[in-house]
């Protein structure tokens, strides 16, 4: 009977790559990966985020999750937050092995990594100081990213012409090919294998990335102490000065920032506008009031990086009775924080964002795992609108 248990054990083994997961010492015998989320700001790193998560199933090896990379205004340089202060490990591990870069370098980098032969990897030479190198550690954040951990590289590998995209070309193969495990224990990508925005077939993967149960906790408490019991609807105004300057772009590209999530990757939804950026008054008043009807919502949560408009949506909303909020008003005892506007406007009961952002992208990636109900400003536009396959409101 035992025997029989064994052999089931060995075969489910093999089946699941449980197996692969781990010698007798406990470490990956496939490897390690690590990378720096060194460009952009949240949005930005969450998804190339996905991108590395796709990357790292296809290449086998175990994922050492990067701390989330913040700045502040009232501090020089960037502060690393480990992975799990706002999200769950366990998730992540339901698709694949990863474990938090601060657990990596605080029980198994001695065995795995040892200092004196550490490699950075980058596609290609990036200027700074050293010739012909990833001058992995030159400017912020790369140089605090890896000094947090204490890591020297010794020398650099530049793995062009091989690509993350490991979904049309089987391109794991040459990875494992060229950097075996055996020679190879831990890539360290000076910046993250992944594309920006987020690559159509790595959106989906956003169902193992969640908040935890903390930063969950945070959003219910507040929408109890803040709202009204009832529906609500989210919205994002993205209206900062730095936004104002990136929609100047529009008139010059088919794309921007995180624009596929509703005008299609191929623009097969429309087209950029300065409106769908940066949406005027009328628009924002015209969404919200369709989107309170469409809910029969109680309250209207705004999340914005500038201009909360509260004075003008509170007078414009008046005589539909929905109270406006937002996190940090007067009388309310939780600070604003991008995390916490997040993960309020992901559970909303409809949520209006900025197609351009990928502040916003996050937020719908989020809800449509929960099959809750998004749309955009100013889209579709009136010319496409028979092809918009989103949630119309
Ligand atoms: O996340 P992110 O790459 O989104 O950068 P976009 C915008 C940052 O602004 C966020 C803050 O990470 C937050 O720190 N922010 C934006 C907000 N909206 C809100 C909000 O509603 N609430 C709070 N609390 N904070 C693009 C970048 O930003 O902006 C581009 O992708 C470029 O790289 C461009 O920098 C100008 O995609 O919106």
């Amino acid at each position: 009977m035992c025997g029989r248990m064994l052999i089931l054990y060995v075969v489910l083994s093999c089946i699941t790559g449980l197996v692969t997961t781990a010698d007798e010492t406990g470490l990956d015998p496939n490897g390690y990966m690590l990378y720096c989320p060194c460009m952009g700001r949240f949005g930005n790193q969450a998804d190339h985020f996905l991108g590395a998560l796709a990357f790292v199933k296809a290449i086998d090896r175990t994922l050492v999750l990067p701390p989330w990379i913040e700045y502040h205004h009232d501090r020089r340089g960037s502060t690393m937050i480990p992975y799990d202060t706002y999200f769950n490990v366990t998730t992540v591990n339901l698709y694949h092995r990863a474990i938090t870069m601060e657990t990596f370098f605080t029980t198994i980098v001695n065995q795995v990594w040892p200092e004196g032969n550490r490699a950075a990897f980058c596609y290609t030479a990036r200027r700074g100081p050293k010739e012909d190198s990833c001058n992995a550690k030159d400017g912020n954040p790369f140089g605090p990213f890896w000094d947090n951990f204490d890591v020297t590289f010794d020398h650099s590998e530049m793995y062009g012409p091989l690509s993350f995209d490991t979904h049309y070309q089987k391109a794991h193969l040459a990875w494992q090919d060229k950097y075996p495990p055996s020679r190879f224990p831990a890539l360290a990508f000076t910046g993250a294998p992944a594309s920006f925005p987020v690559q159509k077939e790595n959106v989906e993967l956003q169902k193992y990335f969640q908040y935890n149960d903390a930063w969950t906790g945070k959003a219910t408490q507040w929408v109890k102490q803040n709202l009204p019991k009832g529906p609500y609807v989210g919205v994002h105004l993205r209206n900062g000065e730095d936004w104002e300057r990136a929609c100047q772009h529009v008139n010059s590209a088919n794309h921007l920032f995180s624009s596929p999530q509703c005008l299609g990757y191929r623009n097969e939804n429309g087209f950029l506008s300065a409106e769908l950026c940066l949406p005027s008054e009328p628009t924002i008043i015209k969404h919200i009031k369709k989107a309170v009807k469409k809910v029969s919502a109680v309250a209207v949560f705004v999340a914005s990086d500038s201009d909360f408009m509260l004075a003008t949506l509170r007078s414009k909303l008046a005589n539909m009775g929905v109270r406006v909020a937002m996190v940090g008003d007067i009388g309310d005892s939780m600070s604003p924080h991008p995390h916490l506007d997040l993960a309020i406007l992901s559970r909303s009961n409809f949520f209006i964002g900025n197609c351009v952002s990928s502040f916003t992208a996050f937020v719908k990636r989020l809800r449509d795992v929960d099959g809750l109900p998004s749309g955009f400003w100013a889209f579709p536009a009136a010319v496409k609108k028979e092809k918009y396959k989103h949630d119309e409101f």
